[in-house]
């Protein structure tokens, strides 16, 4: 009696009547969980999956996302750098190379890889360094700039040669789905001696010197200064093109008179209350392609 009133079963779901679904399995629920307990039923369960049964499953994604744009090195005699440079760090040890580059727009963007290799390396081989995720790593709401600051003592100088040694730098984008996009391209940095002993000298708030040590080996073009509140976004106090190539290494502040008057107090050479940071930055730029220098910074404050 019950035969041939399908559309009267009370469980249409199990029928597979109006299903697009070419296998049995809404005919006999039990036999196939039988199956699937065999090897034999795997196959058909990823047959299954394959098929799509009439369910929204999505389609494997197999477009990585675009190649990811790295920000070109500026000038190292602008206040705000940009792209591959020494990362100052925290202390005069911190031998840091950082690399920029833009966000990627792909919404199954999951983060980035990158890559290095040691310009001594015979082989020419690039290794993996860092996989970065977004939401860990790196947040958008929090930098603006993607970055990376590779801290590995690799990057250290020969602290009794003074020789150093350059790093070549290339990330790839990857996707939800292990997608990863080509190569960026690829960009150069050499570390050299780091800048020390960073002190103020005289009045801070009038009139001071600012004082450092330094050694190396190898030609330097120039010295940069930099000196901004400890605030971010940083702003300009002041900076300077120091051609200090002997000692003493002393640059008198605000000598050239082109620091910010925001940061004075009205009609006086006294710098307005605050905690300030300052950064002497070692330049060799002779040959372009191939930049090296060293950045170190300290903190002074000037008391209200
Ligand atoms: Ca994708
Ligand atoms: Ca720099």
């Amino acid at each position: 009696m019950m035969e041939g009133r399908v559309s009267s079963r009370p469980h249409p779901e199990a029928s597979g009547h109006d299903r697009a679904c070419p296998s049995k399995a809404g005919k006999d629920m039990q036999s196939l969980l039988k199956k699937l307990v065999t090897a034999k039923g795997v196959l058909l369960l990823a047959t299954l999956i394959f098929c799509g049964c009439g369910e929204d499953l999505t389609p494997t994604d197999s477009t990585p996302p675009s190649r990811p744009a790295i920000i070109p090195r500026s000038d190292e005699s602008v206040f705000l750098e940009e792209g591959i440079d020494a990362d100052p760090g925290n202390t005069d040890q911190d031998y840091w190379i950082r690399i920029e580059w833009e966000w990627n727009t792909e919404s199954d963007l999951f983060g980035y890889y990158v890559y290095r290799m040691d310009e001594r390396d015979s082989l020419n081989q690039f290794v993996r360094i860092v996989d970065l995720r977004i939401g860990v790593n790196l947040l958008r709401e929090l930098h603006p700039i993607p970055f990376y600051s590779d801290q590995d003592p690799t990057l250290v100088p020969d602290l009794i040669t003074g020789e150093s040694h350059g790093f070549y730098y290339y990330i790839r984008a990857y996707d939800t789905s292990d997608n990863s996009s080509a190569p960026s391209d690829t960009v150069y940095y050499r570390l050299m001696q780091k800048p020390t002993a960073l002190m103020i000298s005289g009045n801070v708030a009038t009139n001071f010197n600012l004082v450092w040590s330094y050694y190396s080996q190898e030609q330097w073009n120039y010295f940069f200064i930099r000196v901004y509140q400890t605030i971010t976004p940083q702003t300009r106090v002041w900076s300077y093109r120091a051609n200090l190539l002997g000692t003493p290494f002393s640059v008198p502040f605000n000598v050239d008179s082109t620091a910010s008057s925001d940061y004075f107090r009205p009609g006086t050479d006294s710098l307005v209350a605050g905690n300030y940071t300052w950064v002497v930055d070692v330049v060799n730029d002779f040959d372009l392609e191939h930049p090296a220098g060293a950045e170190t910074k300290a903190t002074f404050i000037v008391a209200p």
